[in-house]
């Protein structure tokens, strides 16, 4: 039988052992940000708080909260909490307006990644025998290099495919044997119905994972998925912020996602009170990461909403559990994989003095991929042009957008106040996606 636990010290510690270990990275951290991060220094010398209050996991709540706007405020390397020259890479996300999120790793840190990676691959029943095909994207994004990295610990043959020419991965999904498939859950139903309706069979595949994350998905589309690819579909989930992929992971038995609770702490919060919550509560995920070196991070509020199960699993870890992420307590949007919010949107149209800044995004699925419209109301004076004009306007707008998103969108000029108005919160979303 195939080992399936990575790091079985680790991964089926006692609880209360974990909590030794936690306690004892936790005060390591918290010092390191003390005297390496001014940043920290300042908000927990605000609070009247020094590296000598926290001594174990029970004080991680005394601690401030980091969010994405600390780290845009700190743009690019403000909160690293060593010297560039320590850092060997750096990744980024979507920003909350114009600036990404970047994140930068020490060459510890990016083992700390590929153990975790090693964890989450092994847990989806992944060994050296495997040949995984990994369509996450490579570059900014953590997705393609974390399941690399990982891919290459567990000793497996790797294929960094990325993005993208689906006839051609699927022709050499078939020619190298890929047993692994590793892509957002989106893509994965893409490339299943692209089987159905190619020139290539199914049984022509050796398929039999596939490692899905990046984006929500709900238990219909896993059902879905594993149908159509004949496939174990496992959920993994991570962001950028705290690693990348690799913060947690399902096993084998596919009920709620084992976090890496000796580099990550997770809390579950009220989004409003900001209180933690008991125990099992539907609230928001916070983490605290105690190992990363590069950017070590306190209390991020990820914004993703879960809960927390701390029973020991059929698998025999003993990590905690988080359920599947379904929502989120902000406006980020995940289309294609890609995080997009609104303001990056408005951020674009306000730098631009033909448009107003009232816009809709229409977000949508057709054949399994996502797609996204944009409305934007134009100033009355250009509505007044020339067609012509009007048609450079929008290929004006799509590019600049474009450009600040990395997302392909359709622009569709409308009237001037044709966009409902609100007295509340502006609507600025209408997401049509049926998560199946
Ligand atoms: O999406 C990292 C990743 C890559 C995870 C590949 C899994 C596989 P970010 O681009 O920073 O990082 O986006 C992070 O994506 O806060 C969630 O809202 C969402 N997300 C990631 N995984 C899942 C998942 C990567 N399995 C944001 N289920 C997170 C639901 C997910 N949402």
């Amino acid at each position: 039988m195939t080992n399936t636990i990575w790091n079985r010290h680790f991964e089926t510690m006692p609880r209360e052992q974990m909590k030794v270990v936690q306690s004892e990275r936790l005060r390591d951290v918290v010092e390191r940000v003390y005297y390496n991060v001014p940043y920290y220094r300042e908000r927990m010398q605000q609070q009247g708080l020094g590296p000598e209050h926290i001594k174990s996991v029970d004080d991680l709540k005394l601690l401030p909260f980091t969010t994405k706007n600390d780290l845009r405020d700190n743009y690019p390397f403000g909160l690293f909490a060593v010297p560039m020259s320590e850092i060997i890479r750096l990744h980024a996300s979507s920003g909350t307006t114009g600036k990404p999120t970047v994140v930068g790793y020490s060459r510890r840190d990016i083992g700390v990644w590929s153990e975790v990676m090693a964890r989450t691959l092994t847990g989806a029943g992944a060994g050296k025998n495997d040949f995984i095909h990994i369509s996450y994207g490579y570059g900014l994004f953590t997705g393609g290099l974390g399941l690399h990295y990982g891919g290459e610990k567990i000793g497996a043959s790797v294929i960094p495919i990325s993005g993208g020419n689906t006839k051609r991965q699927l022709q050499l999904m078939r020619d190298f044997g890929s047993t692994v498939l590793a892509c957002t859950p989106s893509y994965a139903s893409y490339l299943a119905e692209a089987i159905e309706e190619g020139d290539i069979d199914r049984d022509e595949l050796k398929l039999r994972v596939g490692v899905f994350g990046a984006e929500p998905w709900t238990e219909n589309m896993r059902r879905e998925i594993e149908k159509k690819l004949k496939i174990k579909a496992i959920d993994i989930y991570g962001l950028s912020e705290i690693i990348g992929p690799g913060v947690s992971f399902e096993c084998q038995y596919q009920c709620g996602l084992h976090i890496n609770e000796d580099h990550f702490i997770p809390e579950i919060i009220d989004p409003e009170t900001l209180e933690v919550l008991p125990e099992g509560e539907l609230g928001e995920l916070v983490f605290s990461t105690v190992t990363k070196e590069g950017l070590p991070i306190i209390r991020y509020r990820t914004r993703d909403l879960t809960r927390l199960n701390f029973e020991t699993c059929a698998c025999g870890r003993t990590l905690v559990r988080m359920n599947k992420c379904t929502g989120r307590s902000d406006d980020m949007l995940i289309i294609r994989g890609v995080n997009l919010f609104p303001s990056q949107i408005e951020s674009v149209l306000l730098e631009m003095d033909e448009t107003t800044p009232h816009y809709l995004l229409v977000v949508d699925r057709h054949n399994n991929l996502d797609t996204l419209e944009l409305h934007v109301e134009v100033e009355d004076r250009f509505y007044q042009d020339k067609i012509s004009e009007l048609q450079t306007l929008r290929m004006k707008i799509q590019n600049h957008v474009e450009s600040a998103t990395g997302l392909s969108v359709a622009v569709k000029l409308v009237e001037p106040k044709t966009i409902e108005r609100s007295e509340g919160k502006a609507k600025r979303v209408i997401d049509k996606r049926k998560l199946l």
